[in-house]
């Protein structure tokens, strides 16, 4: 796709999906750097940094935060490829704030819940997005990403505690029509899918026994973006109110 036609998509959408913006020996290396990051660094990283559905099982691990620790994705931050793909949508330059990783583990019950991710950054203008890179292939079954197309348009909805870590807040009025609206986007290594802040999305849980839905995500946000600090200290405080009651240390 055109950088023109990704950006008149990704301003109509609120989301675009770019196929096979990695391949060959870039998909690999990023591939080799995360299983080295899992097995090296992980085990010496605090909990906030790496969440698992049960820290006693290893291969339940979902989530890894504040990746850039490591020069490798530290670096990647700055790679022209990812940071003019996301400059070409914000309409400015833009700079890479982390890199996490996801994965719905199979046999885990671990679905995400809507919300919009500027509810999370209180970024205004909300020109921020997250781009989110499949590692596997994703679909219905393992719980794909799903949209609500043009709800970028229209504002922030209210959100409430939720119990997943990590998405710490969820949309509390989530309804049928919000259902009816989404589209489900399969997936195959090396698609990017790119979102903007303020787009509506979910994923149900991974229902196979046997696959992984593992993704890798940086958020990107415009020089433009000003941040909400009161906003935003709130929905800290609440995401460390939830981390503690559910026994994550810092
Ligand atoms: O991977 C997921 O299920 C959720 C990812 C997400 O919500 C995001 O990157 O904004």
């Amino acid at each position: 796709m055109s950088p023109q036609d990704a950006k008149a998509e990704y301003d109509d959408k609120g989301f675009v999906v770019l196929r096979g913006f990695l391949t060959g020996d870039r998909l690999a290396r990023l591939q080799e750097n995360i299983g080295r990051y899992i097995a090296e660094i992980v085990p010496r990283l605090p909990e906030g940094d790496a969440f698992y559905e049960d820290r006693a099982r290893p291969e339940t691990l979902k989530q890894l935060n504040r990746m850039q620790q490591d020069p490798f994705f530290a670096e990647l931050k700055t790679d022209p490829l990812w940071k003019s793909t996301a400059e070409n949508l914000l309409g400015e330059s833009a700079f890479a704030q982390g890199a996490e990783w996801f994965n719905k583990p199979p046999g885990t019950e671990h679905p995400t819940p809507a919300h919009q991710d500027n509810f999370y950054f209180c970024f205004a203008p909300p020109r921020v997005l997250t781009m989110w890179l499949a590692l596997d292939d994703v679909d219905a079954e393992n719980g794909c990403l799903r949209y609500i197309p043009g709800s970028h348009l229209r504002g922030i909805r209210p959100h409430s505690r939720t119990k997943t870590l990590g998405f710490s807040q969820g949309i509390s009025d989530y309804g049928p029509d919000d259902h009816a609206a989404e589209a489900a986007i399969f997936a195959r290594p090396g698609d990017l899918l790119i979102h903007h802040g303020d787009t509506i999305h979910r994923a149900d849980a991974n229902r196979s026994s046997t696959r992984h839905r593992r993704s890798f995500a940086m958020v990107f946000q415009g020089e433009s973006c000003q941040r909400d600090e009161a906003a935003f200290q709130r929905y800290l405080q609440s995401a460390s109110a939830q981390h503690r009651e559910m026994g994550v240390a810092k």
